[in-house]
């Protein structure tokens, strides 16, 4: 099967650096490696967890001196045997290795090979698995300690205590069936209604954390939105600090959307600046417009842009309409180009801001109102970070346990009770893993690089 042979990546960044780690792992690798490494003493001789220092030979090729460390199954991290060898950085050395080691018995790994490894050998569970995904491509650093947590097992552990609970109730319930003939009752039904209760508020809150994850992991997402030349490539840029935006007086100068981070006190915030939107016939333009629906549908925060010079309510039907079309997203209106008009307006209202995208004045209080509304966002987060395939497994656990209570209050036998309770525990088994299929291992890791 798949899990016989040997797979070879790098697991450093391609390109120039100091040194590269080659990561090999399988039941042969350690036999494969000493096929083009010569150190001391064999690697088939070696302790685990040991580290050796030789010449990659090849063909008679003297590659690079290296440093080898031996993992013997089932203390690695694939569980299976594995060597990892550093070499020095640049991309042909790493890569005349890796040639040397498919020669000798490798093969190259598929992106994510070494984790699914570690996940089909039982050495962390599909959630731990994930964390290892959201470690690497977090951007901030809340969330690359949470994803690090999870790693750790805190999700883990919480899905284990769920199912622990869920269980007992199940064992209450059947108990009193195998005596059912002795017509004994010791089940209080309120105290399991109860127990249910809170399991169901247990899962969805944590389905809940869910948009907070995300904003852990990827960002906090602000579209600007407005009419053509109500400056907000100005604006984008004045976030920025720098001139990333094309901004001209004609309008429908933006067609693509653009979108860059800034990290305001450690939390990152993705901008995104949008093409104008208006009634238009250009088909390029009407394309950039499609866009910005997306964008909005995407956004944690809206900013609808409204020149002020030409008038303070010149926005607000599409400010409305916005507001309409997306009811679930916070949709905030900002006053641009005070600078413009003479009247002293220059303050923050809960609901306005004012500012002068082109003088930087109250850009400041923007930043902090982004900053404030981020923070606000992700304040929610527990110690873990719920993904969307968790939310909508942990939705459909809650809805399940909806289906208990509803049997428990129909005074429905035991038997049916627990029979509900018994199919949210299979649903626990897709979240943690335990019950896989091909489809959601590849969904998850095709996100990963080749050598994770
Ligand atoms: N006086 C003044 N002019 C501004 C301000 N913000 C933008 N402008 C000007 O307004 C014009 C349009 O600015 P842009 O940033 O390109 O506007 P936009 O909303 O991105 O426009 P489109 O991409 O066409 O939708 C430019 O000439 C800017 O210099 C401001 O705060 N004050
Ligand atoms: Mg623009």
């Amino acid at each position: 099967m798949f899990l016989d042979d040997t797979i070879v990546a790098l697991a450093t960044p391609p390109g120039v650096s100091g040194l590269a780690v080659i990561r090999l792992s399988g039941k042969d690798s350690i036999e494969i490696a000493d096929k083009c490494f010569n150190p001391k003493n064999k690697l088939t001789n070696a302790k685990t967890h040991t580290i050796h220092f030789g010449w990659i030979i090849h063909n008679g090729i003297r590659i690079d001196n290296v440093t080898a460390s031996v993992f013997i199954e089932p203390k690695s991290y694939t569980g299976e045997n594995s060597v990892e060898i550093t070499c020095h950085g640049g991309m042909l050395i790493a890569d005349e290795i890796i040639n040397a080691l498919i020669d000798c018995g490798a093969r190259m790994a598929e992106p994510g090979e070494f984790t699914k490894r570690a996940f089909l050998n039982g050495k962390m569970d599909l959630m731990q698995v994930e964390a290892v995904a959201d470690l690497i491509h977090s951007v901030t650093i809340p969330g690359t300690i949470t994803a690090a947590r999870q790693l750790h097992g805190e999700f883990t552990a919480r899905i284990s205590s769920l199912r622990q609970k869920l269980l007992d109730i199940c064992s209450l319930l059947e108990l009193e069936l195998d005596f059912s003939d002795e017509d004994l009752t010791f089940v209080n039904k309120e105290k399991i209604k109860e127990d249910i209760i809170d399991a169901i508020n247990f899962a969805k809150s944590l389905a809940e954390s869910h948009k907070a994850a995300e904003i852990l992991k990827s960002g906090f997402f602000v579209g600007i939105a407005g009419f053509p030349n109500s400056g907000k490539s100005t604006l984008f840029n004045s976030l920025l600090k720098k001139k990333r935006a094309i901004v001209s007086e004609i309008p429908g100068t933006t067609r693509d959307y653009l979108e860059e981070t800034v990290v305001i006190n450690g939390l990152a915030i993705k901008l995104i600046d949008t093409a104008g939107l208006r009634e238009t016939t250009n088909t390029i333009e009407l394309e950039g417009i499609k866009l910005v629906q997306s964008v909005l549908e995407q956004s944690n925060l809206v900013l609808v842009l409204n020149d002020i010079s030409i008038s303070s309510d010149h926005s607000n039907e599409l400010f409305a309409k916005l507001k309409n079309e997306y009811p679930q997203q916070k949709i905030l209106l900002v006053q641009n180009k005070i600078d413009k008009i003479n009247h002293d307006i220059k303050k923050i209202t809960n609901e306005t801001i004012y500012i002068s995208a082109k003088t930087g004045e109250g850009i400041d209080s923007l930043e902090k109102l982004l900053e404030n509304e981020a923070r606000k966002n992700t304040e929610v987060i527990t110690d873990v970070l719920v993904n969307q395939r968790h939310a909508l497994i942990l939705k459909r656990i809650a809805g399940q346990l909806e289906t208990a209570v509803a049997s428990v209050e129909e005074r429905k036998e035991n038997e049916l009770i627990s029979l509900d309770i018994r199919k949210a525990v299979n649903l626990l088994g897709e979240l943690s893993g335990e019950n896989w299929n091909e489809d959601v291992l590849n969904n998850i890791f095709s996100r990963f690089c080749i050598g994770k």
